[in-house]
């Protein structure tokens, strides 16, 4: 058997890598991006953990693959490709695709400086600003978020009982606030919060295995991410977050989604108002800005749009080959 080549074009999201595949792409079964996730996630995952994990990727890794749009009235469709599995919705894979794309000529856009992009968890328009050759700053509309629970406690060996809400911005997050007993982002290291946030996700899935599910998409379920809140370090930001995702990665950039999640919980508890910017940072101080652009009434609750802008740098270019007949490690690991 001879290996399998990737192509690939590796960028950073305010410091949070983006791998886009751009050669080597199965060809997948589906719809809509929603069912090609399956498909892929069924029968292709061997490449996400060959891409992703180590020694090819390592715990923060984050990608993501083009294909046709759907509906010929958008640019583009995409694939998430991450070390937590195929996201539904990633705001720093987003941002870092798009760029990447635009710079390398993978999408053209029916209109100059818009992307309409198909994603697993639904279309995001995305616009964009160029200086010259280069993508400056990308913006995206982002899915409907809504604040799902408020007020859930969970026993922590560490930290004892912990108060959080539950939001979704693409995926679900359950969000700590300061309390009693955690001060603040601020107050720990990454290690420290990695250790908490692997005890407490497996907690809430125990504890409330049947709670977080899509009311509009049942194949968008349970807690995933994990979203520790606390000061910021910049008096010109409105709030500091760490994300954590896959087994053992905390987001270097303020997370898309994450802060969608963040602004759908503030503004259900009237702590943001539309149209207000939400200067959002992550744990190394990058930043994102946001903004609820409309508020809408579900039948089955309220919603916000957020939109999401930041930027990315394209830093390499990356042929990469796994080897299934002679690679004992060709589908990637973890150390945990
Ligand atoms: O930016 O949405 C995001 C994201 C999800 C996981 C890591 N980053």
């Amino acid at each position: 058997m001879n290996p399998s080549v990737f192509q690939c074009i590796d960028a950073h999201t305010t410091g949070n890598p983006v791998r886009v595949v751009t050669s080597g792409i199965p060809k997948l079964n589906g719809a809509d991006m929603a069912a090609k996730r399956l498909d892929f996630m069924a029968h292709w995952d061997w490449i996400r953990t060959g891409l992703m994990f180590e020694p090819r990727g390592h715990d923060m890794m984050s990608g993501s693959m083009f294909f046709p749009p759907h509906d010929i009235e958008n640019d583009a469709a995409i694939l998430f490709i991450e070390t937590s599995g195929c996201l539904p919705m990633c705001g720093h894979g987003t941002i870092g695709s798009i760029t990447i794309a635009l710079e390398r000529g993978l999408i053209k856009p029916k209109k100059p400086g818009v992307v309409r992009l198909e994603t697993p968890a639904g279309l995001v328009v995305v616009t964009y600003t160029m200086k010259g050759a280069q993508v400056s700053s990308v913006k995206l509309i982002n899915i409907p978020s809504f604040l799902a629970e408020t007020g859930l406690s969970c026993s922590h060996s560490v930290l004892g009982t912990l108060i959080f809400d539950v939001a979704y911005g693409g995926n679900f997050y359950a969000i700590v606030d300061p309390q009693s007993n955690f001060k603040g982002v601020e107050h720990y290291t990454a290690m420290q919060l990695i250790g908490f946030s692997q005890e407490l996700r497996k907690t809430i899935a125990q504890d409330y295995p049947h709670l977080f599910v899509h009311p509009m998409d049942d194949r968008i379920r349970g807690v995933s991410h994990i979203q520790w809140t606390g000061k910021p370090l910049d008096s010109k930001s409105h709030g500091r977050n760490a994300v954590f995702y896959g087994d053992k990665a905390i987001d270097r950039s303020p997370c898309g989604t994450g802060t969608s999640a963040r602004m759908a919980q503030l503004h259900a508890k009237g702590m943001l108002a539309v149209g207000e910017d939400f200067v959002h940072e992550s744990f190394i101080g990058a930043t994102f800005t946001g903004r609820i652009e409309s508020v809408h009434s579900e039948t089955w609750g309220n919603t916000i749009i957020p939109s999401i802008e930041g930027w990315a740098k394209i830093y390499g270019d990356n042929r990469i080959t796994i080897d299934r007949s002679d690679d004992p490690y060709a589908l990637g690991f973890q150390v945990i």
